[in-house]
């Protein structure tokens, strides 16, 4: 009896450092050895397309390395790819396969504000976590306490970049042109409306156009005929190249210098406008060139794994990954929505690619933005 006894002492003793052990190596106390389903929706097709084939590389490879060092008992990442094809429709259908079919612990996307307007009322409603890896739409996190992105809005980045462009180029006068058809370059025109408005800049021309429009020759010929000191644009990036070919070929000199927001920021605007790009300016939520240690490791990985360097969308994209993870990997399962959701609060000056990460009280993210331009056919830091 007494033996039995000392056995089942024995056991529990074993259990219990055993439980320590994995708790010290992995940081998850209850989460191990588990696997956590995360649902991705981005744009393969359709208006954002240029956006979505890099954010699912970076997602990829974050998996990848997270699974690797997970080991056999730590937390493992499913995840589970799918085209939003830059609709809310289809947008919505892809949340409700991920909330009622797949049960995913957390969905990341979708890429478009446009789209996430529509499809992260249906994860808050269900309370499934949302985060968003490049909304910068103001009013995505608004819609309720399960929404987060790791995005930059553009109400951070556009008055630094004015205020750096008015510094740096002497700009008092711009044109500025918009798509008045997607919540994102609306809301992208307002903050550059309101950023010019506030450094004193004259606002002489407001021109728009809708996604799919090819020919920008009437809002520009207008435009150039104003003369302008810049260009001010709020487009996605089909139409940004477009317009950034087409106002050079109509002879507005480079000295006119072009500003655009967020969705300037993919390597498609060169491959598509070539050597009319250069000069570009666009503000964004990270560099390739910034000199912290794991985008340096990150830049290599990408690199030698995809044959070219990743843009801002596949940075957000990656970091993305890593944040949801340390957050499922606290939470008591990786089926308590409710937990992830909480330990994603928590999340303060985590170490990302993006620099020191954390959320603000309303679920937006905090780090600091730079301003880019071209040069070479690709993104370096103004003023450099
Ligand atoms: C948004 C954006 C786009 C340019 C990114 C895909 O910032 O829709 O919010």
């Amino acid at each position: 009896m007494e033996k039995n006894k000392q056995r089942i002492w024995m056991g529990i003793a074993v259990l219990m450092s055993l439980t320590l052990l994995l708790t010290v190596h992995t940081g998850f106390a209850v989460a191990a050895g588990k696997e956590a389903k995360i649902g991705l929706a981005f744009s393969m097709t359709g208006a954002a397309a240029g956006y979505g084939s890099t954010q699912k590389n970076g997602v990829q490879l974050a998996v990848d390395e997270i699974n690797a060092a997970a080991g056999a008992d730590g937390l493992k990442l499913i995840p589970v790819f799918d085209d939003d094809a830059s609709t809310p429709q289809q947008g919505i259908n892809v949340f409700n396969k991920f909330i009622n079919a797949d049960k995913v612990s957390l969905i990341i996307g979708p890429t478009l504000s446009n789209t996430a307007q529509v499809t992260d009322r249906i994860a808050q409603q269900a309370g499934v976590p949302v985060l968003g890896i490049s909304n910068t739409a103001k009013g995505i996190t608004e819609i309720g306490d399960f929404i987060f992105r790791d995005s930059l809005t553009e109400n951070v980045v556009i008055p630094n970049t004015i205020r750096v462009a008015k510094e740096k180029l002497k700009v008092n006068k711009v044109a500025l042109l918009y798509g008045n058809d997607d919540a994102f370059t609306k809301a992208g025109y307002e903050a550059f409306k309101k950023a010019l408005q506030d450094a004193g800049i004259t606002i002489l021309n407001e021109q728009t156009f809708a996604k799919g429009d090819r020919d920008f020759s009437p809002q520009l010929t207008q435009i150039k005929s104003q003369n302008p000191d810049a260009i001010v644009v709020s487009a996605l990036v089909e139409e940004a190249s477009g317009i950034v070919s087409q106002a050079r070929k109509l002879d507005i000199p480079k000295s006119v210098p072009i500003i655009g927001g967020n969705g300037f920021n993919s390597p498609n605007l060169m491959k598509n406008s070539g050597d009319a790009a250069e000069g570009v300016i666009v503000g964004a939520a990270w560099n390739a060139s910034s000199a912290n240690a794991l985008n340096r490791k990150f830049l290599d990985a990408y690199n030698s794994r995809y044959g070219s360097l990743p843009d801002q969308f596949a940075a957000q994209a990656y970091a993305g990954v890593y944040i949801a993870y340390q957050a499922i990997g606290k939470a008591a399962s990786p089926d308590n929505h409710k937990a992830i959701r909480d330990a994603l609060v928590q999340i303060k000056g985590m170490n990302t690619v993006l620099g020191s990460f954390s959320f603000t009280d309303g679920r937006d993210a905090d780090y600091v933005p730079v301003v880019q331009v071209v040069k070479d056919g690709k993104f370096a830091i103004f003023g450099e």
